[in-house]
């Protein structure tokens, strides 16, 4: 920013302007170009509104001085959050003539820092702050409780419509910022209570001890939860595992400390479990893409048991336990804290900071021997359950050396259900995965098949929650999947041998669609995360409904537009007789209706599915396929209600 062509009087004011016109174009940026500092404007980027409030409330959880939060969702898309720390500081300092609080909610990126905390993070899209906030909100009240007196500041799209005024007197300390984001900038104000409430409960789990409370206080859907774990990540692995039989009944907890940063680790295994399932944060952010945290727990866990292994005479000779033997069936929460985090990666979810790499290792190098030692029990259990992965693994690999010899005898051949395409440049090609013989023919005869193959399913129905990479290569339903794909699975995959860049699943709008949507998606993840990861995997929309009018025909694609359409169908003469019926399944449509609502590009709607939508799926899967029953029917008791509407 320069101040050259500010034509103040004098030079205290010429620094005033300068420093005010900053302030104005940093929330003015964040207005123009929300999504550079929220992620988007829908769902995410509403939600995340919530969480940049929070993170400060955590901040002073984590500078020893709160120990209770609350969120409530109020009518009209207020939220409400409020904590019993020391309150935001409202003394005006002199260097700036404004108050710490005023600072906190007009200057980009004004976080702890400011205030000596250190604790702030940088991390991308996370920490930008209560000013963000501030930018995106119609209007926006802070209240603080200090000093015995009750502060108020009011502000309207970032500007400051009431000064920091004293509104009364309080024997309580902390602050309550109430905002109403402003719905010129966001697509809808619909908040989520089961988006907040998960995200609230990972918080409660991260911080232990302190007291998360969410409210929702909107007519009619009324709900509260109180969340606070004494025992932290351990309570957060308990409750991961709670639908899965344990291998050993407590979870292994170890943690350090250094001068500046703290390293947590908290794992269990679970027997009937062949995928692993781990989860790291820094600074209580999720670091989904790992980093050196994750890289330090991986390389000594695999240590450890190796060298227990040897030491205990159950591995002979040259024998060696790999990195994936050693995490079958574990659930693992990694939560380091450190001064300046570096987060790197596509999405900035991974973290850069090497020495935590080394801080990690040695955390678990001493202590996870330690505890074998302790609970040699415990220890020969987890050393069978890796031993045992690892000769599956050892078959896997005969059976896809078998496949590979086959394939190279045979040249590649693809599964002979799919109709291929024409084109063979990846980036241009679609394949649609079908179910149901019928709907794959009506999609044979609508596409268009220069980019559009089709793989129809057939076959019984794996769950892959039960099964290692040895099993899924014999399925009979899943083998053309991956070969039609071209890019392997596992270890093997390749994502430069993908022969299609867009995965369509296409499957009917009701349970049974849904199921095998979750059954594919759950493959993917497990098998073929970086289809995923890679944003190449789609969901299909067929429309929910068929208005038929005498010979027209028209198909709606959801609820919401159904009325309208309906209106206006009868409204042409407006007496026509229109009926409406729920489209039964793919199936119902020929081959011409198919390429008009669901496949063709100028027209259709597609879903890019991603990795929540995975986890949420990998999660659906274990509760209902799992073993235990009492997750099940909770499950089932709860989204009962929903059933008729189980269009993901
Ligand atoms: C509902 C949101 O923002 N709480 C909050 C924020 C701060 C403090 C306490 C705080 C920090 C410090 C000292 C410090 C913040 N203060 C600042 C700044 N809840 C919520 N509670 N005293 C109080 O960091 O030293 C930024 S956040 F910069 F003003 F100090």
């Amino acid at each position: 920013m320069s101040t050259e062509n500010t034509n103040s009087i004098n030079d205290v004011n010429d620094e005033y302007d300068a420093s005010h016109i900053q302030v104005l174009e940093g929330l003015e940026a964040v207005r123009k170009r929300p999504g550079m500092y929220i992620g988007s404007t829908s769902t995410s980027g509403l939600h995340h509104l919530v969480y940049e409030i929070v993170d400060n409330a955590i901040d002073e959880t984590l500078a020893g001085a709160c120990d209770e939060i609350t969120v409530t969702i109020e009518k009209e898309g207020i939220i409400t959050v409020t904590d019993n720390g020391r309150g935001i500081p409202i003394d005006v300092q002199e260097q700036t003539g404004t108050s710490a609080l005023e600072v906190v909610f007009t200057v980009l990126h004004a976080g702890g820092k400011f205030g000596g905390g250190g604790y702030k993070v940088a991390g991308g899209l996370h920490g930008v702050g209560a000013s963000v906030v501030n930018a995106l909100s119609e209007w926006l009240v802070a209240r603080v409780h200090r000093n015995g007196q009750i502060y108020e500041m009011r502000f309207s799209r970032g500007d400051i419509t009431q000064e920091l005024t004293v509104v009364g007197t309080t024997d309580k300390s902390g602050t309550e910022v109430t905002f109403k984001p402003d719905k010129d900038i966001f697509d809808d104000l619909n908040f989520n209570y089961e988006i907040l409430r998960t995200r609230m409960r990972e918080q409660a789990f991260l911080n232990g001890g302190l007291r998360i409370t969410i409210c929702d206080r909107r007519g009619g859907q009324e709900a509260q939860d109180s969340m606070c774990y004494e025992g932290g990540i351990i309570e957060f692995v308990g409750y991961i595992n709670r639908s899965k039989t344990p291998l050993h009944d407590n979870v292994i907890y170890l943690h350090d400390e250094r001068e500046d940063s703290t390293a947590q680790v908290a794992l269990q295994y679970c027997g009937d479990v062949y995928n692993e399932f781990l989860l790291s944060f820094a600074n209580n952010i999720n670091t989904g893409e790992g980093g050196m945290h994750e890289t330090g727990f991986k390389a000594a866990l695999t240590r450890v048991l190796n060298d227990y292994g040897k030491k205990a005479n159950m591995l002979k000779g040259e024998d060696k336990l790999s990195g994936e033997d050693c995490r079958e069936g574990i659930t693992a929460v990694i939560s380091v804290r450190l001064m300046d985090a570096q987060f790197e990666g596509q999405t900035k979810s991974k973290l850069g900071n090497s020495e935590m790499r080394a801080f990690v290792d040695s955390l678990l190098s001493e202590k996870l021997t330690i505890y074998f030692e302790e609970n040699p029990a415990v220890a020969r259990a987890i050393l069978d359950k890796a031993l045992t992965a690892s000769r599956a693994r050892e078959a896997a690999r005969k059976a896809r050396d078998n496949i590979r010899r086959k394939n190279a005898l045979e040249g590649m051949s693809l599964p002979g259900k799919l109709a291929d395409c024409n084109e063979t440049d990846p980036a241009l090609t679609e394949i649609y995965i079908v179910e149901g013989d019928s709907a794959g023919g009506s999609a044979k005869g609508g596409r268009d098949s220069r980019f559009q193959a089709i793989l129809p399913l057939w076959g019984k129905m794996l769950n892959v929650e039960k099964a290692r990479a040895d099993k899924v290569y014999g399925n009979e339903k899943l083998a053309p999947v991956i070969t039609a794909l071209g890019a392997g699975i596992g270890e093997d995959f390749d994502e430069s041998k993908l022969r299609y860049h867009k995965v369509i699943i296409m499957a009917d709008a009701d349970v049974d669609g849904s199921h095998i949507r979750t059954l594919l998606l759950t493959f993917f993840f497990r098998f073929m995360r970086p289809l995923i990861d890679g944003g190449y995997v789609y969901a299909a929309q067929p429309p929910l409904f068929k208005l038929t009018r005498g010979k027209k025909v028209r198909w709606i694609l959801n609820e919401s537009e159904l009325d309208a359409a309906a209106e206006e169908m009868r409204g042409e003469d407006g007496k026509g007789k229109v009926e409406i019926s729920r489209n039964k399944g793919l199936g119902e449509m020929d081959a011409h209706e198919l390429w008009e609502t669901t496949m063709n590009p100028m027209t259709r709607v597609l879903k890019r599915l991603e990795l929540t939508d995975a986890i949420e799926a990998d999660e659906i899967f274990t509760v209902l396929m799992g073993e235990k029953v009492e997750p099940r029917k909770e499950y089932i008791e709860k989204y009962a209600k929903y059933a008729v509407n189980l269009d993901m």
